[in-house]
């Protein structure tokens, strides 16, 4: 991951970007990709853009309490037509419970994953390896994340979907809380049921060979961001599966071996 390429772009372009992918969220209105817009658009510009729209959300008050790493699987790569992962940051406004009904007539075309989740007690950054990412884990749980990409037909590049917060929307911690050395996160299995059929299959390995390379991977994009990842941090390491689309009236539950599970059903 190299964002030391040339900025293609200023502030100015920058600071619209974020603002027409923010609208785009507000009022669950598609718009186009940036880059047929800025077709030049590098990696680097495009977490310009997510740091902006990151900033912008922070003065009206939401709080960044975490982070997620995305299309760390070779399904999601797959389902998505994009081979390098990314990152995004996750505020308390898209926290949602277990159990609890997730509205989508706010969001454009949501889908949902099956996650494992880092919870750290120590500061993260520069290059850190997976033991250093366990070394500074308190405790990982299963997640739900819904994501939903603010552009039309959910079809983006690597450049347009890191400017937009690499889909982040909503996500729901559940499950149980369990010691990072207390299980092989790489054979932890996962069924995903959508409306009681079952839907996805995966295993923890699918996530960058371990999850917790994926936290690792973040690090150091947080790192070329010029942030470090804070003790206390709920960090998702992507989505294990394809993710699945849902309509008002669906329901979702995701089972993880030996971590429990997570339902929420959708309505308008
Ligand atoms: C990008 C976000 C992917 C994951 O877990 O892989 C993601 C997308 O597919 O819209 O969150
Ligand atoms: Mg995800």
């Amino acid at each position: 991951m190299s964002l030391d390429q040339p900025k293609t772009v200023d502030d100015e372009a920058i600071i619209r970007m974020a603002e027409r992918v923010e609208t785009a969220q507000r009022y669950a209105v598609p718009i186009r990709k940036l880059t047929e817009d800025y077709p030049d658009l590098t990696i680097a510009d495009a977490y310009r853009v997510q740091t902006a729209l990151r900033r912008n959300l922070e003065k009206k008050g939401e709080r960044v309490i975490g982070w997620k790493a995305g299309l760390t699987s070779k399904p999601k790569m797959a389902q998505m037509g994009v081979s390098t992962p990314g990152v995004g940051f996750l505020t308390d406004a898209m926290e949602r419970p277990a159990n609890s009904k997730i509205t989508v007539s706010d969001m454009i075309h949501p889908r949902v994953e099956a996650e494992i989740a880092f919870v750290t007690n120590k500061e993260l950054s520069g290059k850190v390896t997976k033991e250093e990412v366990l070394a500074a884990t308190d405790y990982v749980q299963p997640a739900l994340e819904v994501i939903d990409s603010r552009f039309t037909g959910f079809k983006f590049d690597l450049e347009s979907v890191l400017a937009d917060n690499s889909s982040s929307a909503r996500f729901v911690p559940g499950g149980r809380m369990i010691r990072p050395d207390a299980l092989d996160l790489r054979t932890v299995g996962v069924v995903l049921e959508h409306n009681g059929e079952i839907a996805q299959i995966g295993a923890g390995a699918e996530v960058l060979g371990h999850p917790a390379e994926a936290i690792a991977m973040l690090v150091g994009v947080l790192h070329d961001m010029g942030e470090v990842l804070p003790a206390g941090s709920f960090v998702m390491a992507g989505a294990i599966t394809a993710a699945v689309a849902v309509k008002p009236g669906d329901s979702i539950t995701a089972r993880f071996y030996e971590m429990g599970s997570i339902t929420v059903t959708f309505t308008e």
